[in-house]
């Protein structure tokens, strides 16, 4: 049965001029990092209010920088998997291709994507609290409490739950859900919005709608197809034959 879905998703994918993909924790799983609301997952022994939100960083700055440095350390040592690497192998066949990553994991652009929105931001980037400057810095541990030059605390430069998404994000997202043929949804539970509306964006301009999961989400009837598998084996699949 998932032999023939695959199958006709990669019919359409030859066909295609226009195809945008989603991608959520589930893609990075297979690179070892833990998703959020898996049975290991990072939310499991915090509330998400606690750690990745404004006021949880107002209050106690250096738990939220534990929390951030433990998850860089960790990623540090963690690769792209083979469906990364398939949908860098996409952006180069399709000619009009956007991805919209949720996760924060740096592993997209590390495996070369570049039509690409980190609509969550990326924990690699840090942000001064008072000049506003954003860099890249990779420094593994960062001092418990990093400053800027001008003195200002540095933070994560990652959307936190009640903040709001970077607006040029949001603008390239919905271009792209709005004039893609196909959507492609890889590994998200669809809990999280404004993300987890964008399947009914897409579908109600007239996209057919693909997911690929290891099991039913709650936007699973909202989509045209929903193949059932590991990122890393099935996306891969997926790909036109040269
Ligand atoms: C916003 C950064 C406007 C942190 C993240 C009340 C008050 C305030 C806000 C709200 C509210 N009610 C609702 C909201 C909106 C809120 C929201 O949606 N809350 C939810 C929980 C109800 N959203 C926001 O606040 C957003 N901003 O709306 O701004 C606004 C402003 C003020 C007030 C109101 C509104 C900001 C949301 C961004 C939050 N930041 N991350 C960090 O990472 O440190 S979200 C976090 O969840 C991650 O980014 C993650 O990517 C994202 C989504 O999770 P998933 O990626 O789907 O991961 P998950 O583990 O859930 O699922 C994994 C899936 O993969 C599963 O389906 C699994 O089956 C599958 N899978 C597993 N293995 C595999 C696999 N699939 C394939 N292959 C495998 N091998
Ligand atoms: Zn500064």
């Amino acid at each position: 049965m998932q032999e023939t879905l695959i199958q006709a998703v990669r019919g359409r994918l030859e066909e295609t001029e226009s195809l945008t993909v989603l991608t959520g924790a589930g893609i990075s799983a297979d690179s070892g990092v833990p998703t959020f609301r898996g049975p290991e997952g990072l939310w499991k022994n915090f509330r998400p209010e606690e750690l990745a939100s404004p006021g949880a960083f107002e209050q106690t700055p250096q738990l939220v920088w534990e929390w951030y440095n433990w998850r860089r350390e960790s990623l540090a040592t963690k690769q792209p998997n083979a469906a990364h690497v398939a949908l860098v192998e996409l952006e180069k066949r399709v000619k009009n291709f956007w991805l919209i990553t949720q996760n924060v994991d740096g592993l997209h652009p590390a495996a070369g994507s570049r039509n690409l929105s980190e609509i969550h931001g990326n924990i690699w980037h840090v942000r001064c609290t008072a000049c506003g400057k954003r860099e890249i810095n990779r420094t593994i541990p960062l001092p418990l409490l990093p400053y800027c030059q001008c003195g200002g605390l540095l933070r994560p430069h990652i959307v936190w739950f009640g903040e709001s998404l970077d607006p040029e994000d949001l603008k390239q997202s919905f271009q792209a859900l709005e004039s893609c043929e196909i959507l492609l949804i890889i590994g998200t539970s669809g809990v999280v919005y404004p993300a987890a509306s964008f399947a009914s964006v897409a579908k109600n301009q007239g996209a057919f709608v693909v997911e690929v999961n290891v099991e039913v989400n709650p936007h699973s009837e909202f989509v045209d197809m929903s193949i059932q598998g590991r990122a890393k084996d099935v996306v891969p699949q997926l790909l036109p034959c040269p």
